[in-house]
């Protein structure tokens, strides 16, 4: 299977790499960044017109959204790691919920701060200046990772248990991502992400997702 993945240096783009590195795929990296000179990159552009990282494609699919990618991967090659609950079962359930509350209710709110914060962590300079929304969006996060702490209440060490699974990639690149822009995080996802940051397959992702490794033509 011939495996692409395109994005670098986001906290969007780390999880594909995380998902494959932990089941041990391999793939191409097209090391392109947002708002960069590769974005026009033709065979990107003949791919999605979303102009959005990531995006990832193999023989089966060309998706982009970084939790379908992780979700996709788990379906697919999940095992002891990265294993998926069965469709129609509780565990399912409770993984799209864990799921779709990290993505809309605190990375979504996370890329209102981004879009909106000043530079040099925002991009106001191309989204417009709101100082009442990048702060409402912050405390809104803070409030929401409450919830997501209290997930662990019972010991768990991780979302869903005691397995580590695609909530935890999702999860830990939003914890890291509110850290940089000053997010208040509860103590419990901080030891969370502490212990999960030990990983091999968390710190092989890091290491391919750091922008020092774009070509030297990136603008972003
Ligand atoms: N919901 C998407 C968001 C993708 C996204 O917005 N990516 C950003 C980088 S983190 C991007 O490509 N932005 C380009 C732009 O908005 O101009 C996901 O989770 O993959």
């Amino acid at each position: 299977m011939t495996r692409t993945v395109w994005g670098l240096g986001t906290p969007r783009t780390v999880r594909p790499l995380w998902a494959l590195a932990e089941l041990g795929l391999d793939y191409e990296h097209r090391k392109i960044l947002p708002r960069a000179a590769g974005m026009d990159d033709p065979q990107f552009s003949a791919l999605t017109k979303r102009h959005k990282v990531p995006f990832y494609e193999d023989d089966i699919v060309k998706i982009g959204e970084s939790a379908a990618i992780v979700n996709y991967l788990a379906d697919r090659h999940g095992r002891d790691i990265l294993s998926m609950p069965a469709p129609g079962t509780a565990d399912r359930a409770i993984l799209l919920d864990r799921t779709l509350f990290i993505m809309t209710e605190i990375d979504a709110r996370m890329y209102t701060v981004r879009l909106h914060d000043d530079p040099p962590r925002g991009l106001s300079a191309i989204y417009g200046a709101a100082p009442t929304a990048v702060e409402a969006a912050k405390k809104y996060v803070e409030k929401s990772l409450l919830e997501a702490a209290r997930w662990l209440d019972d010991g768990r060490r991780y979302v869903m248990g005691e397995n580590f699974g695609t909530p935890d990639i999702l999860l830990v690149s939003c914890i890291e991502w509110a850290l940089l822009y000053g997010v208040g995080v509860p103590e419990p996802l901080l030891e969370y992400r502490q212990h999960i940051a030990s990983r091999p397959g968390y710190k092989a992702a890091k290491a391919c997702n750091d922008q020092s490794n774009a070509a030297p033509d990136f603008t972003g």
